[in-house]
């Protein structure tokens, strides 16, 4: 049996979320269960302000989906930052909303909740002068600076609803999402600083709006390097927002009326922009923040990774803000200047609840205990982590090392479709066991399907399904229907398929064992292999290409790339790749490992036999089975050789 850690005292004590005990969430679980629609409403008007409370809880479901999308509080209006804002006006006006640490240790700036407020009126009514209104989609391009939660709040503010691309996005991918959501104004900044380094914001953005119908690009001035602005579309952020009134009021959406869009990658084709609303997704966000951290009024919540991915929008704007909490944005890197910043800043600013990818662990970890040791942790109560499987090792480091085991490590498992979390520990109430998300939120029923598609019933290891629909859930693909019903409830008619495959132990707990689909995790980044594919084969060196993951140390997974040549390969054929991929995606995505081969293994009618490019990627070359299917079994010496080299 593996180990398992109770919940230390310091946890439990004075436990102040929605779920404090084992029998509130074993009480709180059935309720969920027996009536989820009950459950939410009930919740939804608790934690949530609403300009008119919803009396409907959910309608639609599985069966349903292709023809009527699932509806959450379809009958509810309100306005999503006045749950974030306003509310927390008259009783948290000069409680720190934003802690923002950039590039540099020590360089702070703090926004209160009147001041977050404040300027978030101000950028709203710049952007209705801009002409933005209700259901206009701005894209928010953008590094980790207070405004950039500022203009997604401010799109809120005016219910429009906002796309933000994360800013390591190529100019061919941030073109893109700009053509797929339509979207007529770009927010974005002079520059990104991060690790000591700049990244031309504006300059990609201009490439990427060339000859597209962007109407305004609101442009803040971050480090005020000079960049080229383009009369009559580009305008100041300085010159607008600051000069703009103070007050607003809020634009009354539905609670089903979209809040954002958000891209990410499947198994193919392009990029589906997942649209989550105003209402059900604001309720996951807040309450999930808020059970799961066991969230706290003098709690500093310190989630650090970046607003483009899911886990910035619910865990570092959204949840926090809605719970009326201290939330740190952080514009750095963990390694820069050294391997101690995150523990630096946890010393400096007394943060609670720290919140990382598994990633960033193992890599810290290889720096050992002293960059950690050297600050004082004795603030922090709950460590998180999201992205990616985290190994038991890497688990106990941060538990032992990081948190002196005087914490609750929460491994929450969820996706950009999720909205929030899924699978995880209750801080204060579950029992951890290294390396396991451990159990069920309420109103979340897991399901595992085994290789022939039957129910697995009790311990076993198969397919990650969900069988009843929740508040977060992304309600479709945008312009896209058809794609979200074929992708997500296409495999399982009636279920929800997360793409992911899990073990449940003899004790119910889940340990999630990764994409069962093509999907590669680098360090938490979620790309797609056609992705890369159709990049490689865009150029002229390039016949054909597939692309793989294999187990990495650090990042957890990294990209192999196979490739089949039309020439001789030249000089410097991985840097004129990594090229290809850096202009087609986007500077995280980077070939690790690349193999030419003469040919892909495929059967007699041209199917890619993926399986084989794995296996050998693993380094399980003895494992590959029956390759007898092969047009040409011949192949599969060649790849094995290409792939040692
Ligand atoms: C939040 C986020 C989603 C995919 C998901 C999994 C993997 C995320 C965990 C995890 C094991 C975890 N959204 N994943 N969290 N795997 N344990 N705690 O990451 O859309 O970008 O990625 O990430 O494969 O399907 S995401």
């Amino acid at each position: 049996m593996s180990e398992t850690y109770e919940v230390p005292e310091q946890v439990r004590r004075g436990a102040a979320g929605p779920v404090r005990t084992r029998e509130e969430y074993l009480d709180t679980y059935h309720q969920a269960q027996n009536d989820p629609s009950g459950y939410w409403l009930q919740c939804a008007k608790h934690h949530l302000s609403w300009r008119t409370p919803p009396t409907l809880g959910l309608q639609g479901s599985y069966h349903t989906i292709a023809e009527a999308p699932l509806r959450w509080f379809a009958d509810g209006r309100l306005n999503v930052t006045e749950s974030c804002l306003d509310r927390h006006l008259a009783t948290r006006g000069d409680k720190v909303a934003i802690l923002w640490e950039g590039d540099e240790p020590g360089n702070v700036r703090k926004l209160t909740y009147r001041e977050l407020h404040a300027e978030v009126c101000r950028a709203a009514n710049a952007l209705a002068a801009l002409g933005v209104g209700v259901g206009d989609r701005v894209i928010i391009y953008m590094g980790m600076v207070p405004e950039a939660a500022v203009a997604m709040l401010a799109c809120a503010r005016v219910g429009a609803v906002h796309s933000v691309v994360f800013g390591g996005f190529s100019a061919d991918s941030l073109r893109d999402r700009i053509i797929d959501c339509g979207a007529s104004v770009v927010i974005t900044q002079d520059e990104g600083r991060r690790g000591g380094r700049s990244i031309p914001l504006k300059a990609t953005t201009d490439e990427a709006c060339d000859g597209q119908s962007v109407r305004a690009v609101l442009v803040y001035r971050h480090t005020g390097t000079p960049v080229q602005m383009v009369e009559g579309r580009d305008v100041w952020w300085q010159d607008v927002v600051p000069s703009a009134a103070a007050t607003h009021t809020a634009v009354e959406v539905g609670a089903e009326d979209p809040l954002f869009i958000l891209y990410t990658s499947g198994s193919t084709g392009k990029p589906k922009g997942l649209v989550h609303t105003s209402g059900g997704y604001l309720l996951w966000a807040t309450w999930t923040c808020a059970t799961t951290f066991d969230l706290r009024e003098d709690d500093v919540f310190a989630c650090v990774a970046d607003i483009g991915w899911i886990t910035g929008h619910s865990y570092i704007v959204y949840g926090p803000l809605a719970n009326g909490a201290t939330t740190l944005m952080f514009e750095s890197t963990p390694l820069h200047p050294d391997a101690g910043r995150y523990w630096d800043m946890v010393q400096r600013h007394r943060i609670t609840v720290f919140y990382t990818a598994p990633t960033a662990i193992r890599a810290l970890a290889a720096h050992g205990t002293e960059p950690v040791q050297r600050y004082d942790r004795s603030s922090l109560r709950v460590l998180g982590t999201v992205g990616e499987p985290i190994n038991p090792d890497a688990w106990r480091w941060y538990h032992q090392v990081v948190g002196e085991g005087r914490c609750n490590v929460v491994d929450t498992w969820w996706q950009t479709e999720t909205g929030g979390h899924m699978i995880t520990p209750i801080a204060p109430v579950t029992a951890t066991k290294p390396g396991s998300a451990t159990l069920p939120l309420p109103g979340v029923l897991p399901k595992l399907l085994d290789d022939k598609d039957r129910e697995i019933v009790g311990p076993g290891e198969g397919r990650l399904c969900i069988r009843h629909p929740w508040p977060g859930q992304a309600r479709t693909v945008w312009g896209d229907h058809e794609r979200y019903v074929q992708t997500y409830f296409g495999t399982f008619p009636g279920l929800y398929f997360t793409g992911d495959g899990a073990r449940r132990d003899e004790h119910g707990y889940f340990w999630i064992t990764g994409r069962v689909d093509d999907v590669i995790n680098v360090a938490g980044h979620r790309m797609g292999t056609a992705e890369f594919e159709s990049a490689l084969v865009s150029t002229e060196l390039v016949a054909e290409a597939a692309v793989v993951p294999f187990p990495h140390d650090v990042k957890g997974q990294g990209v192999m790339a196979y490739v089949v040549l039309r020439g001789e390969a030249p000089a410097g054929l991985a840097d004129q790749l990594n090229g290809v991929c850096r202009t087609a995606i986007g500077a995280h995505a980077r070939i690790d490992r690349l193999a030419v081969i003469p040919g892909l293994p495929k059967t007699r009618s041209g199917k890619v036999m993926r399986r084989i490019l794995r296996k050998v990627a693993e380094g399980r070359s003895d494992q590959l089975g029956d390759v007898s299917t092969l047009a040409d079994p011949s192949v599969v010496q060649a790849i094995i050789a290409a792939a040692g080299s």
